[in-house]
């Protein structure tokens, strides 16, 4: 384990791309205990100045769309040209996609084993957007362990996609076809989201379905307001299981970013990346903070059942609980 007195060695470990160390720093970073807070702080802060050289790239998918066979092709293609490649799964072990991990490690074999390679689950904690949070620091460790491609994979429900897409440079949407899936996958909100559309099982008796729903998709995208000015998002089909149309997915992502490193939106989205995290991280630590004094939870409880039994509208019970704060912590 890290700890002050080992925290130079471990970043110099770190940046020169030691696997064990940088499995070590994850788990200091993801750790709740408060007597690791100052040192994973401590830590962040002495890597900050060598993050930001990965490609940082989102990959959503429903449970059973691909995306581990898909990452274990996609990931190989990456290491044979030279490139070190890390993976951040986030939230593998959801009730939706069912001990995935163990799926995963007989998926993922051949990645698992690459020398250049690092994956790492990150277990739900509790509720989804703390393990995506953390997602966030485990990618600029990634980075500053000299990883040139960060993936950061998530399950397609929930908020864990949005907040992902939020982390990364670019984001794929994994999908299937046949069966309604197309429907389900033109949710808006992941279609305005997703740089691209990757239809994948484009084999077999499934290559008419896939053929179809690429058009549907494409279509939608034509509807729907563009991202970026200078990225119209692509569709893209491909078979992880038969190793095809791999090749033309990194082809996508590296013209993605030529184009939006060109017109500097990249470095932009980072710098509002960054400030966002900070945001919302203010937000929950403000609020973890209010509940943390017993008084005003027993106050804010009573104020629930108060509401409850009708005693007191909503209403009134917010202005009562605004006029407690107010009284107690801003006089
Ligand atoms: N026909 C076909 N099957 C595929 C392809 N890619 C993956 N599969 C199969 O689809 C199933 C699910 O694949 P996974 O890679 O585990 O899917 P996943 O998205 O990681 O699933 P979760 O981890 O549960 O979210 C497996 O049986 C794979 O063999 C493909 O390109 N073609
Ligand atoms: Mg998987």
């Amino acid at each position: 384990m890290i700890n002050a007195t080992t925290l130079a060695d471990s970043v110099r470990l770190l940046r020169l791309g030691d696997r064990a160390t940088l499995a070590q720093a994850m788990t200091l970073v993801e750790s709740h205990h408060p007597r690791h807070q100052a040192l994973s702080t401590q830590l962040l802060d002495a890597i900050m100045p060598f993050t930001g050289r990965a490609l940082r790239l989102g990959i959503t998918g429903t449970p059973g769309a691909g995306k581990s066979t898909f990452l274990e092709v996609f990931g190989m293609l990456l290491i044979r040209r030279g490139l070190r490649v890390a993976v951040i799964a986030v939230d593998p072990s959801s009730p939706v996609s069912g001990g995935s991990i163990l799926g995963d490690k007989t998926r993922m074999t051949q990645l698992a084993r690459a020398e250049g390679a690092f994956i790492r689950p990150v277990p739900s904690s509790g509720h989804l957007g703390g393990a995506s949070q953390r997602a966030r620091e485990l990618m600029l460790l990634c980075e500053a362990a000299n990883f040139d491609v960060v993936i950061v994979e998530t399950v397609g429900v929930g908020q864990s996609e949005t907040e992902v897409a939020h982390m990364v440079d670019c984001f794929i949407s994994l999908q299937t076809a046949g069966g309604g899936d197309e429907i389900q996958g033109i949710k808006k909100g992941l279609m305005e989201m997703a740089d691209l559309i990757v239809i994948n099982k484009d084999d077999g008796d499934n290559r008419n379905q896939v053929a179809i729903a690429r058009h549907m998709y494409e279509s939608a995208l034509h509807i729907l307001r563009r991202k970026y000015d200078e990225w119209q998002p692509r569709v893209l089909t491909c078979s992880a299981l038969e190793k095809r149309g791999i090749e033309e997915v990194w082809q996508a992502i590296s013209d993605f970013q030529t184009r939006l490193t060109d017109s500097g939106r990249l470095k932009k989205n980072r710098q509002l990346q960054a400030v966002d995290w900070l945001q919302k991280q203010t937000e929950e630590e403000a609020l973890h903070l209010l509940f943390a004094h017993a008084d005003f939870k027993r106050y804010f409880q009573q104020t629930l059942l108060s509401v409850k039994k009708n005693d007191l509208s909503p209403r009134a019970g917010l202005r009562h609980i605004s006029e407690f704060i107010q009284h107690h912590y801003f006089e």
